[in-house]
């Protein structure tokens, strides 16, 4: 039988989450929504476009209609002056023109006017004269304002459909990996704290949702702006733009340091964090024990401790961020004053226009934004990634016991008529047997009482025949069949356990008692009450029946949850009981209580009854002592007593 290699989801042991081959793992969640997603994409593209449209359209305002320059024409003339060109098929234009012939040049059917004599006309002649202009500033406006609606718009109904893709992909995920959970056998469990693996649900789960909404998209929003800033303005004006880009490949290769940086300051922030998380987890578990010893000051100094370690790696992970933000920013003022400065130039000697120069300035603007927020997204996603490694890391936990293959599968049968255990070791760590050699028969009805020191391995025998856990060697047959040879749930079906420290979910008495059973009849959960004993004690809690249990049912006593664990069983109607009987103290009266309920419950029904009261032992037929793991004697108290060996030490010693 090979051995179960442990698995812990500890921090420490992740890290470099493997980015790409996490995202292919994620992407048959995604799957099912890849057309919303392809729309959402597309719409991006919307938005990318209307976001480049906008400073566009200022240039076309200030080149065309504000600043419009002819001047070419005039260059052979004289020196390069500026003219202002106007259509003399206008009647009041016409006027103008020869109200003012000496500062118009009339060729054919258009005139044109310099700058400068123009701005010695009045004030409502310069603008009867630009009215065109005006008229298509007007324009550029409304155009203007449709974008941004437009963009308004578009942008509503992509942030919606991704939300609710991320939402549901989350969703999806959460049932897988919680239905993946259950189905995974005790032994995951004891080796995974259960706060790990709350984490792995809710926090892991919320930060790969951020992720998907607020990274995967931006960041490719992201790059289609870089690009299209990249591609309008080289082909706007290419010298400007090298001018402009020339910083580039230094910010790249800064990035990539700061990425290095932020990620292995990240990395030993999460660290830290579970760290404290673990910490305080145990704090509360054995808060008692802590406070009974007077613990709390150490406990405090190794909290502080933590605490502060936690501290200084979020210092240095924010420094990291202090340090690029900042740094970005910089730079982006200085490409700007590149631009301004070779712009600027370029614009005096007229080779570029003031709307090239605007133009420019507004999408370099634009350009470092995403640059700035890919930082930021850069945490998310690395927050993200790990939490996803994670996540599938739980998904691809294999840790569940062997069943059948339906061809296979024996029927579980009717009744059980024996039960055996053939040369059965059994361990939870390699090498060190809690059960050895253990050889039992037990038959159809009979009662077979377990007793043994503490540490003996009774619990561990109990384990082995629920199939919580398959021993290492030897067999556990049911009428001669390997148990393993049925489905586990099959088994599980007949057997009603009642463990050590039962525990009762955070519901109603009722619900916890008939769980599958909302149907039952009053006169049944009746005689069910009163042959689990529990009659009494029920009818003082405030509801009856219908009292809500705190989490873990820490408002009952351990005898009162034995005796509620006990009317579990009968409702359930098994063909095997076993009883784990509670090692914490009940009072004489609880236990005997306990002792009828549970010989009711034992009728014309096959027991194992782990007994450390001898007390309880002496109702069966049988006794089998285990010390150590191995079975040391066997039979009936009375032959045990008479064979004075270790059974009679321990009747001797309960006196
Ligand atoms: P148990 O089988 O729990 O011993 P027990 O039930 O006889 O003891 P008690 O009377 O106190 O209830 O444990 C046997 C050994 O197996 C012991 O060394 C602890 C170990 N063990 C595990 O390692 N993991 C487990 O899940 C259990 C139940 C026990
Ligand atoms: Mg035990």
């Amino acid at each position: 039988m090979q051995k179960h290699t442990d698995t812990v989801f500890s921090e420490k042991s992740l890290g470099q989450a493997r980015d790409v081959r996490m995202l292919r793992r994620l992407y048959p969640f995604i799957h099912p929504y890849r057309l919303l997603l392809l729309v959402t994409v597309l719409l991006m593209i919307c938005i990318t476009a209307f976001e480049l449209a906008i400073p566009y359209v200022t240039k076309i305002a200030i080149d065309n209609y504000i600043v419009p320059g002819h001047r070419q024409e005039d260059r052979q003339t004289e020196q390069a002056e500026r003219y202002l060109k106007v259509d003399l098929s206008d009647p009041d234009v016409r006027d103008i023109v020869s109200a003012y012939p000496e500062k118009f040049r009339v060729s054919a059917d258009t005139a044109k006017i310099g700058y400068k004599p123009l701005s010695e006309l009045p004030p409502d002649t310069i603008a009867r004269l630009r009215r065109p202009d005006m008229t298509g500033v007007s324009y550029a406006a409304v155009a203007l304002l449709v974008i941004i609606f437009l963009n308004f718009a578009v942008n509503f109904i992509q942030v919606m459909m991704m939300e609710y893709i991320g939402q549901q992909v989350m969703h999806d995920l959460r049932m897988k990996l919680f239905s993946h959970i259950q189905t995974l056998c005790v032994r995951f469990f004891t080796h995974n704290p259960v706060g790990r693996l709350v984490t792995r649900v809710t926090n892991d789960i919320q930060n790969m949702h951020e992720m998907l909404t607020s990274v995967i998209i931006f960041v490719m929003k992201d790059i289609f702006l870089l690009a299209g800033i990249t591609i309008v303005l080289f082909s706007i004006d290419w010298q400007l733009s090298l001018a402009a880009y020339v910083l580039f490949p230094f910010v790249f290769y800064v990035a990539a340091k700061f990425a290095g940086a932020a990620r292995e300051a990240f990395r030993t922030l999460r660290i830290k964090i579970a760290e404290i998380n673990s910490h305080f987890s145990e704090t509360i578990g054995g808060m008692s024990v802590i406070q009974l010893f007077r613990q709390e000051s150490a406990n405090f100094d190794t909290f502080k401790r933590l605490n502060h370690e936690y501290f200084s790696a979020g210092m240095q992970q924010i420094t990291v961020f202090a340090i690029f933000m900042p740094f970005i920013e910089l730079v982006s003022s200085v490409v700007l004053a590149v631009v301004i400065f070779y712009g600027g130039g370029s614009l005096m000697a007229e080779r570029i226009t003031l709307g090239t120069l605007v133009v420019f300035i507004s999408y370099l603007r634009m350009f470092f934004r995403p640059i700035r927020d890919i930082a930021e997204k850069y945490n998310i996603t690395l927050n993200a990634l790990s939490s996803a490694e994670r996540i599938f890391l739980i998904l691809g936990e294999n840790d569940r016991l062997p069943e059948p293959a339906s061809k296979e599968r024996f029927n579980m049968p009717e009744k059980i008529t024996s039960i055996t255990l053939d040369h059965v070791t059994f361990s939870y760590v390699a090498e060190e047997p809690v059960l050895k050699d253990i050889s039992l028969d037990i038959r159809g009805g009979e009662t077979i009482a377990v007793v043994g020191p503490t540490g003996a391995g009774k619990t561990s025998l109990i384990n082995l025949i629920t199939r919580f856990y398959d021993p290492d060697e030897g067999a556990i047959r049911i009428n001669g069949t390997d148990i393993r040879q049925f489905s586990i749930s099959d088994v599980r079906s007949k057997i009603a356990l009642v463990m050590q420290d039962p525990f009762l979910f955070s519901a109603s008495i009722r619900e916890n008692i008939f769980p599958d059973r909302p149907d039952i009849g009053e006169k049944e959960i009746e005689s069910i009450l009163e042959n689990a004993n529990c009659r009494q004690f029920i009818n003082r809690l405030p509801h009856g029946i219908d009292t809500r249990l705190s989490e873990g049912g820490i408002s009952l006593s351990s005898g009162q949850r034995q005796l509620i664990s006990i009317a579990r069983a009968l409702a359930h109607d098994p063909e095997l009981i076993i009883f784990d009987e509670a090692t914490s103290y009940i009072d004489s009266e609880t236990e005997q209580e306990i002792q009828t309920a549970l010989m009711n419950l034992m009728q014309s029904r096959t027991a194992i009854i782990i007994a450390h009261r001898l007390s309880t032992a002496r109702i069966a037929d049988r006794i089998i002592v285990i010390n150590h793991g191995r079975i040391i004697e066997a039979g009936t108290h009375d032959a045990l007593i008479r064979q004075n060996g270790f059974y009679h030490r321990l009747y001797q010693l309960q006196g």
